[in-house]
């Protein structure tokens, strides 16, 4: 019986690493692997969402036609005026906060777009600001070393060609031409890949029935043939498992993208966990807001999952980030400045994340993110094959512990040295590779 368990136990081990290496079976899909890392080593991301509906205060696509009558919702952009709009603060803030990268919303499902585009006047150039908003952010993240990156919404309830309606639109879906429209948004990806260099195209809005499969793989194919070092999201294509965010193989897209939720421990698939900072994706008047502590544990907790994290901010009408948000960034960001070493350029540690504890790691190195401060001490277990040679609080001093059979016992002072998260280094004999993840009781 024993040999059966065993073999079954190898079997499915084989087909679960045969299906992670499927994702990139596709020919002419495969991920570009440079970018790939250079991307997984910067974990942490500003997603922004913005547009006219900051106006109103309401959710970004999905309240026209529900909150906000359509005939309101799509002549917003008459009076968008974000006069105290200022790239340079905004990418500040992101850098503060420890960010890396930045993603907007070039164009969300409302279909109104960011930058002066060829072929639509539904854009920034016809409002009252009439400013290129995506040439001052792209330039402005060069210019301070942030890498520049753009979400595309697929699904567009504004533009007439496209094939689904939504919010009671009237308009009749007969005389819509999706291979009109799907050339309508070739030409746009083209401007955002060729002018404004995007480096990571965050597509969305693939889910209706107006796209499909084919055309997923067609659409990933031509982006990266403007641009082979692009990153694309999984959702380019048709193969995401709802808001887990993981794809099924076969499926194009370099990255998983687990919505509103820390994606599950997964080490050996890039993905990339999109949260926001409050309730709302766009700006939401007294919006309930995450706590530093929630915002910090999301990220030790994705970083120990072996993924990344796009934390997003919604700026007010006007163009600034609203001042509460941009005080938790900051507070993130002190916290970077001290413990970042244990995020950036890290690998999923082999203590799985938990109720208490995440874990990361570097060649000989895990890093022991504590959420919770133990009482005194704290029992790990070892690592097969592998021996603890030191143990220290991150920036700290050394700490004691005594190896048991197959455990060790590690002292801790009374006192946790950060109010958010503590990180204790342990220091092993060699590099960890192929370690057996353990979840911590
Ligand atoms: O419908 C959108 C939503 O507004 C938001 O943009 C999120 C961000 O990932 N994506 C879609 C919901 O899955």
């Amino acid at each position: 019986m024993k040999k059966y368990i065993c073999i079954s136990i190898i079997l499915s081990i084989l087909i679960l690493s045969l299906d992670a290496q499927q994702e990139n079976s596709i020919p002419g899909l495969e991920t570009n692997q440079e970018a790939l890392k250079k991307w997984q080593d910067m974990r942490f991301g500003m997603f922004i969402h913005w547009g006219p509906v900051s106006l109103r205060g309401t959710e970004i696509g999905w309240s026209r036609g529900t909150h906000v009558p359509i005939q309101d919702y799509d002549n917003l952009y008459k009076e968008f005026n974000p006069l105290l709009f200022n790239a340079a603060e905004w990418v500040a803030t992101a850098k503060e906060a420890g960010m890396k990268y930045i993603i907007i919303t070039t164009k969300h499902h409302d279909g109104f777009s960011l930058w002066p585009t060829d072929v639509s006047d539904y854009d920034i150039s016809s409002t009252p600001y009439g400013k290129d908003i995506l040439r001052q952010l792209s330039d402005e993240c060069r210019k301070q070393g942030i890498v520049f990156g753009t979400y595309y919404s697929i699904l567009d309830w504004h533009h007439p060609d496209y094939t689904t309606r939504y919010g009671g639109d009237p308009r009749p879906v007969e005389g819509s031409d999706m291979n009109k429209y799907i050339d309508y948004m070739y030409h746009q990806l083209n401007e955002l890949i060729t002018e404004y260099q995007t480096e990571i195209l965050w597509f969305d809005g693939e889910w209706e029935d107006s796209w499909n499969h084919e055309e997923g793989i067609k659409l990933y194919r031509y982006c990266r043939e403007q641009n082979n070092n692009l990153l694309i999201n999984n959702r380019v294509d048709k193969g995401r498992k709802g808001m887990q965010g993981m794809s099924k193989s076969g499926f194009a897209g370099d990255f998983g993208t687990p919505e509103q939720e820390i994606g599950n421990y997964n080490p050996g698939i890039p993905w990339e966990s999109c949260i926001t900072i409050g309730k709302q994706w766009a700006w939401k008047p007294n919006d309930q807001l995450k706590s530093v502590k929630q915002l910090i544990h999301t990220l030790v907790l994705t970083a120990g999952g072996g993924g990344n994290l796009l934390l997003n901010v919604g700026p007010m009408m006007d163009g600034r980030i609203e001042q509460r948000q941009a005080d938790s960034l900051k507070e993130v960001g002190k916290w970077i400045s001290k413990y970042g070493e244990s995020i950036y350029e890290s690998k999923a540690g082999p203590f799985m994340p938990g109720k208490w504890n995440a874990s990361t790691m570097k060649e000989n190195i895990v890093y022991l993110q504590l959420l919770k401060w133990p009482d005194g001490s704290i029992r790990l277990p070892d690592l097969q094959g592998y021996r603890l040679k030191k143990v220290s609080l991150m920036n700290g001093v050394g700490l004691d512990f005594e190896k048991g059979k197959k455990e060790v016992l590690i002292e801790l002072p009374d006192q946790a040295p950060n109010p958010y998260c503590s990180t204790l280094v342990l220091e092993y004999n060699k590099p960890l590779s192929g370690v057996n993840p353990i979840e911590l009781k």
